[in-house]
């Protein structure tokens, strides 16, 4: 990963001595990375004692902020902050400028966001759901364990500005059911320490009907006097049996999961009542509001899906505990390729909000495809939900940020090697969300692979194209799951279109969308002015979202006078050339990068243009086939 520091000959002077007092574990964190870090970019250990007047590297913990950091030059380097945390994110921080080939940045530097957190979908048995690379590190046949391997991802989390992780699958199944027990307090306890040092908080997935599974209760109503009591002995329980706990994530009536409305009681309610439970021992509850009807019939066209999470949570806000953050993913269906910023996060003035983003790229080629996510975090955070009249981003607007990660026991972590820059540009954008996604890709490019401009060039080139080049090969314009059901890999158009999920695309021969606008499911209207207005009606809308918002005939003319039709004809053949071309792209860096980082990747490319293919044959005669309006440039659209 990013951490394999390069030898870099014209090292500053002071980069010779580093100088600290150990006072904390994080301090001696902090000072073993900038030790390690710089002996390898030096190649020779960094001396603790310097002669007098020799410049040197000073760590010093002062009365200050809690995560943030100092960088000052006075003679000597000094990385300044309140907390040994504060050293450890400022000691990565500085080792990744010297990495860039920079001298010494003075600034000062502190997160957006006091939670910044990876969510890992880890089952107890070692398996990933959604997992694209290899199996957990955190989970081997049904116990939690602790390896080097947590250890190095702790300094992976801390080195891009993360401080929180949450090892188990939110689907809380199996032996994963049993962390609240006592059984496993031992491995927990030696994760979370080794966690700490790094300042990454350990957080933990429980399930809502526990008093029920393990505590043998006959219900789970969270306003039974009984349930309260149960939730507060286990959370005293675990609170004082592993440090470094910093709260419980809860998916709570959710594709099957039990919750609240089991017992007619509303998502303020159960999560308040955790919320008292975890509170004397400063715990937070992440209360997760991907609740929708997967129980649906596609005759039925006035249930809108992408409205579930508004209707069910906007009419509760303000009445959630301080210590309840309310954990939203992105978009208001499911990490779909484009979707619209969910409408949800302009809707609580009075409630705690948490960015939910994935970097397991389910729907986005599962860490075969190469898929920069990076701008499209940004575009959500910057999007303005216009709730207030100014500071009103989606960055603006929420108290903390988290994303699925996409990391497993492969060698190279993430499956695929260039999807490693997700997790480092996510952990920028979590620290400072104005975080540029161009600079962000330079950056990790130059750390992992060294500082030749044609990698950097190329490497680059590759990532910041990827997202729209996916789009346009898959479901461009918003239409979404034209995916295999159940696995969401390759192509099937009509997959999910009689299920029960609510996601459909409803098109026949003449039309293909949604309508979403005030004359359809008015999901729309849940944007406040002038969003709900621009969304609404096809003409404003942005054409990337069209299908999402609107139903239209194929020979709808999109603004550039090609027919809808013949757009996605269209990008379904340039999203295919594009990934051929970044194919070949990789494959001129044979030789600049190691070989085999580079044969693995080429192996990727290899499926992923194979994959590209596809998609554009299925798809494209598909709706060939559904409309018989040939394409106006005379490609073959059918297999
Ligand atoms: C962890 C999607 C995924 C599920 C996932 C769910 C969620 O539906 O397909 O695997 O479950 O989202 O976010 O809870």
């Amino acid at each position: 990963m990013w951490l394999d520091w390069k030898p870099r000959r014209d090292l500053p002077a002071y980069a010779k001595y580093v100088v600290g007092e150990a006072g904390s574990r994080r301090a001696t964190a902090a000072l073993r990375e900038l030790r390690t870090g710089l002996a390898a970019m030096g190649g020779e250990a960094p001396g603790a004692a310097p002669p007098e007047t020799a410049p040197c590297l000073r760590l010093v913990e002062e009365p200050g902020e809690e995560e943030g950091f100092r960088l000052r030059r006075h003679g000597e380097g000094l990385i300044l902050s309140g907390t040994g945390r504060g050293l450890v994110f400022g000691a990565f921080y500085l080792l990744r400028r010297l990495a860039l080939g920079e001298d010494f940045p003075c600034c000062n530097s502190s997160p957006a966001y006091p939670i910044r957190m990876l969510d890992h979908w880890d089952n107890a048995d070692g398996s990933i759901e959604r997992g694209y690379s290899g199996n957990s590190f955190f989970f081997r046949e049904g116990r939690p364990v602790c390896t080097e391997r947590t250890r190095d991802y702790a300094r992976l989390l801390a080195s891009c500005g993360l401080n929180g992780c949450c090892i188990n699958n939110v689907n809380v199944r199996g032996n994963a059911l049993r962390l609240l027990t006592g059984e496993y307090d031992g491995e927990l306890r030696e994760i979370a320490l080794c966690l700490e040092e790094y300042g990454v908080g350990l957080w933990l997935s429980v399930s809502f009907s526990a008093p029920m599974e393990l505590g043998g209760l006959p219900t789970a109503d969270p306003l039974d006097p009984e349930v309260k009591a149960w939730w507060a002995e286990a959370a005293g329980h675990i609170f004082r049996s592993v440090p470094n706990l910093a709260g419980f994530l809860i998916k709570a009536d959710s594709e099957g999961r039990p919750g609240p409305h089991t017992y007619g009681r509303t998502h303020a309610d159960g999560a308040n009542m955790l919320a008292d439970a975890v509170r004397p021992w400063g715990g937070r509850i992440l209360w997760r509001c991907f609740v929708y009807d997967c129980t649906q019939d596609w005759r039925d066209t006035e249930t809108d899906r992408a409205r579930a999470q508004c209707d069910t949570f906007a009419p509760l806000d303000g009445q959630f505990r301080d210590n309840v953050c309310l954990q939203i993913k992105n978009g208001p269906v499911d990490f779909q390729i484009r979707e619209p910023v969910s409408p949800l996060l302009g809707r609580l003035e009075n409630t705690n909000s948490l960015l939910e983003f994935q970097l397991a790229q389910e729907y986005t080629g599962q860490q075969k495809h190469v898929c920069y996510l990076i701008p499209m975090f940004r575009e959500v955070l910057d999007f303005r939900l216009r709730h207030r009249p100014e500071k009103d981003s989606a960055a603006e607007s929420i108290q903390a940020v988290c994303a699925v990660s996409n990391t497993g026991d492969d060698v190279n972590w993430t499956g695929h090697d260039l999807a490693a820059a997700n997790l480092f540009g996510f952990g920028l954008l979590a620290w400072d969300p104005r975080s540029d996604p161009a600079e962000i890709a330079r950056e990790w490019s130059v750390l992992t692979f060294g500082r030749d401009t044609a990698v950097t060039e190329t490497v680059c080139g590759i990532l910041l194209g990827s997202r729209e080049t996916y789009e346009k090969y898959t479901v461009p314009l918003g239409i979404g799951w034209m995916c295999v059901p159940g696995t969401h890999y390759g192509p099937s158009p009509e997959g999910y279109e009689y299920d029960r999920w609510g996601t459909y695309h409803r098109a026949t021969c003449r039309e293909i969308g949604v309508e979403r606008g005030p004359g359809g499911t008015g999901y729309a209207l849940q944007y406040h002015s002038p969003l709900a207005e621009m969304y609404g009606s096809a003409d404003s809308c942005p054409e990337e979202l069209l299908l999402f918002f609107h139903r239209l005939p194929y020979a709808y003319r999109m603004k550039d006078g090609r027919t809808l039709l013949q757009r996605i004809y269209d990008d379904h053949f340039e999203g295919c050339a594009e990934a051929e071309a970044m194919a070949r792209a990789w494959n001129t860096l044979e030789g600049r990068v190691p070989d085999e980082v580079f044969r693995r990747v080429r192996e990727r490319f290899r499926e992923q243009v194979r994959s590209a293919r596809e998609w554009r044959d299925v798809i494209n005669s598909w709706l060939y086939r559904l409309t018989l309006i040939p394409d106006e440039r005379g490609r073959r659209l059918y297999l």
